[in-house]
């Protein structure tokens, strides 16, 4: 890990911290190629592409209910109950989130509110290889279902035989995904945002991929809706010197043996603590069956000195990390300093695996310091707001005055004869028209 001290008035900058994960103009290029041809020529484009990146394409890409189903019973039971675990505490969770309609009446009999509707149809996309996880699945339906989305689809690739992981399935199976289609990479992307033969197109598309499946996801929004275009995992830790070097160590490599892309920060105003951390992580990392990717990841991870406690929660917000722990003697007390950060993992009992699992809050999250402007994956993301405005005679006497002024000042003759008119007829007496 490479270390940044910050002493005296030195603060940690954005160009400090070298971000990875910016999408190559090349890859941009690739999917585009792709997805208008996909976009063009459908299922036919679809098959080359599936041949071609797959090794195999199904005869059907529809997975039949009965195989998403039977996965539950290809599984160990003790993974079953764990995802219905997992399911529950996110279910919960995202309750929460859901959003009513609301309606307000002005005193002159005005209503005004606003409308909350579910996009009606959402894709799921799920990584194949490395990336695979059952557990995102959960995270990417449930929110949607909590929504009330009537039809969520999920896309996920073959292996190379053909099958799809009976993980994956599982959770589909106990998130209640609607359908299955076996179809993934940047063509999967085309073919939900404008629909192929066989893919129905969706409203909105949403989950992780690899470079192209982000580059593609980029390319179609505006026609559909995407979440993020996320890129390599991060967690960052503050540590006083309370934190307990070995935990700090093994929440670094929970990150880190994600992908040699991912970024662990190590922020702390115990000078003497980073090297204990390292001494515990050299001793761990060897035991791990991920030990290269591990390594490779933590190469590139940050450490942060800075002198006291304030000045390493300002790096901290400027790091902007999709996941923090806060290893300090009052954690809480930390919390409000914390401005920027995907989720918050308060005091050392909660380990982050435990959000990427149970916990119930969503583990899609904002990366690459975009957490400084935007949010978990949440209900509100499966829903719009629609304003509503209704005037009673009452109300438009009142406001047509202005209305028509603020017209007139931008030259808008027909915007003040819309009002006008209507107001005319109030001052007539009329009741309706
Ligand atoms: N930490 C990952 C999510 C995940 N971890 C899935 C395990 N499985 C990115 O937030
Ligand atoms: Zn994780």
């Amino acid at each position: 890990m490479r270390t940044i001290e910050l002493r005296g008035d030195r603060a940690l900058t954005n160009e400090d911290l070298e971000r990875k994960g910016a999408l190559p103009e090349s890859v941009m290029e690739s999917a585009k190629a792709i997805v208008d041809d996909v976009r063009e020529r459908g299922d036919e484009a679809l098959r080359a592409y599936c041949t071609k990146f797959d090794g195999a394409c199904p005869e059907d890409f529809r997975v039949d209910d009965e195989v998403v189903r039977g996965a539950l019973d290809m599984v160990d039971p003790e993974f079953v109950s764990a995802l219905r675990r997992a399911y529950d505490q996110i279910r919960d969770f995202h309750e929460r989130e859901v959003e009513q309609s609301w309606f307000s009446a002005k005193p002159d009999g005005t209503i005004l509110g606003v409308k909350v509707t579910p996009v009606p149809s959402v894709a799921v996309y799920v990584p194949g290889g490395r990336a695979q996880y059952p557990s995102t699945v959960l995270m990417d339906t449930i929110p949607a279902k909590v929504a009330g989305v009537g039809r969520v689809i999920m896309l996920t690739p073959p292996q190379r035989d053909g099958s799809l992981s009976a993980y994956t399935l599982a959770a589909a199976a106990v998130a209640g995904v609607d359908e299955v289609y076996a179809v993934g990479g940047a063509q999967a992307i085309a073919a939900a945002a404008y629909g192929t033969e066989s893919i129905p197109k969706v409203v909105k598309i949403v989950g992780p991929g690899n470079a192209y499946v982000a580059a593609a996801k980029r390319y179609v929004s505006g026609d559909v809706g995407i979440d993020m275009v996320a890129g390599p995992s991060e967690v960052c830790v503050l540590a006083d010197s309370t934190a307990d070097p070995v935990v700090v160590a093994a929440d670094l490599m929970a990150q880190a043996e994600h992908d040699p892309m991912a970024t662990c920060y190590l922020v702390t105003c115990d000078p003497a603590l980073p090297a204990r951390v390292e001494e515990a992580t050299e001793r761990l990392v060897s035991q791990s069956p991920r030990e290269e990717i591990t390594r490779a990841s933590l190469e590139h991870g940050v450490v942060v000195v800075a002198e006291d406690l304030e000045r390493a929660v300002d790096a901290v917000n400027v790091v902007a990390p999709e996941h923090l722990e806060l290893h300090t003697a009052n954690a809480f007390d930390v919390l409000g300093s914390i401005e920027n950060a995907g989720a918050i993992f308060v005091g050392p009992w909660s380990s982050e695996p435990l959000g990427d699992y149970v916990a119930g809050p969503n583990h899609t999250l904002p990366t690459g310091g975009t957490a400084a402007f935007s949010n978990p994956l949440g209900v509100y993301d499966f829903v719009k707001r629609s304003s509503v405005i209704s005037y009673s005679p009452a109300g438009l006497a009142a406001d047509a005055p202005a209305a028509q002024t603020l017209a007139q000042g931008e030259g808008l003759w027909a915007h003040a004869l819309s009002v006008g008119l209507r107001r005319r007829l109030v001052e007539e007496g009329a009741e309706r028209f």
